[in-house]
């Protein structure tokens, strides 16, 4: 597996010479963040990111993410424009060689949390998720605004999609990703990129909106309508694992050789559709990592992995979840699992 790190670009408070010290840090996980949703990244944006990575000793790995614009997901008239748009930037990244491509299919919220610094019994403070508190939120009102989300749309637009989305049912939505990998997948094909869709976190609908990319059955459903191996998922622990009802090992089984990228973060369940991010040691949170790592190897995984979202520890603030000394600590503890599976492959 190759241990990897996102990073936000230049004006992220972390930067690539504190990412270098991480031991066994050989990846970087990172996008093109000034670009319109749907525009074509220019190559040259491209190979220049890739190149002030390189000079720093590490390799530019994963893109995380190239967003799907709305309508692809809506379904509207003018997806075509927008389809031919991302087979572009994908050939773009192809003459970059760059191979992995993360990205959502999750309607206009990225991931979602009630809290953003909630205390944990360490005295640090995580992401914490309370279905409660969102349900009475109204996402328009601006009252919650989290980092990942793209509030680039007007007040109104924002508004006027949420209506629409509100009328697009699981189904239709699951048709609108597969309607839009029948054109994609293709081209990544040519160019030999892997496709990895990120799960829907937390997995189930939130404010009405339709999510789906939140179970084993979606997943398998998703793997046959387009069954190529360069249509494959990214595995996020802890968002699939957000949900009890997700047997983890289970999912990993069903997506064997098709799991091109790997988000490794712990949650502890709190109650129903709650729970509070944790450290990534398996005591700490619901999620065992040593074991769907050891699962992952079974399967011959190799791929990129990166320590997802970590606590906000001693002292440190910055963007929330992507501090710098959690996820160190996340790595090293990745790192310390994928070891004893080296070992014990070779006894
Ligand atoms: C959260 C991330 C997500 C992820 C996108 C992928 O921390 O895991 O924002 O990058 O959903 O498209």
């Amino acid at each position: 597996m190759e241990m990897s790190f996102r990073w936000y670009g230049s004006d992220d408070p972390v930067t690539l010479d504190h990412i270098k010290q991480i031991p066994g840090m050989k990846g970087i996980v990172s996008a093109i963040y000034d670009l319109p949703v749907g525009e074509v990244w220019p190559y040259e944006k491209i190979i220049n990111l890739k190149q002030s990575i390189e000079a720093k000793g590490l390799r530019l790995n994963v893109i995380e993410s190239v967003p799907v614009h709305e309508d692809i997901k809506l379904g509207r008239d003018t997806r075509d424009h927008w389809i031919e748009n991302y087979k572009k930037t994908l050939i773009n990244l192809a003459k970059a060689e760059i191979r992995t491509v993360c990205y959502n299919f999750m309607p206009v919220f990225d991931w979602t949390r009630s809290e953003l610094q909630a205390s944990l019994p360490d005295g640090s403070n995580s992401l914490l998720y309370n279905e409660e508190k969102v349900v009475n939120i109204d996402p328009i009102s601006g009252e919650l605004e989290l980092p990942g989300w793209d509030l680039s749309y007007q007040t109104s637009d924002l508004r006027q999609i949420i209506e629409e989305y509100q009328k697009v049912s699981e189904e239709q939505l699951m048709e609108n990703l597969i309607y839009f990998l029948e054109r994609v997948i293709p081209a990544a094909e040519a160019e030999d990129v892997l496709m990895a869709i990120h799960p829907d976190d937390p997995p189930w609908g939130i404010f009405g909106l339709p999510r789906i990319m939140t179970s084993k059955e979606n997943i398998v459903y998703m793997l046959k309508q387009v069954d190529s191996r360069h249509n494959g998922i990214t595995f996020c622990t802890g968002s699939y694992g957000a949900n009890p009802d997700n047997n983890l090992l289970e999912m990993l089984e069903a997506a064997e050789g098709r799991i091109h990228f790997v988000h490794a973060r712990n949650v502890k369940w709190l109650g129903e559709r709650s729970f509070q991010e944790t450290s990534h040691l398996a005591s700490d949170g619901s999620i065992n990592l040593p074991v769907i790592l050891r699962k992952l190897s079974q399967l011959g995984f190799e791929g990129p992995i990166r320590p997802d979202h970590g606590r906000m520890i001693w002292g440190e603030e910055g963007r929330p979840g992507y501090g710098l000394y959690d996820r160190a600590l996340g790595a090293a503890y990745i790192n310390g699992i994928i070891d004893l599976l080296h070992v014990q492959k070779e006894d």
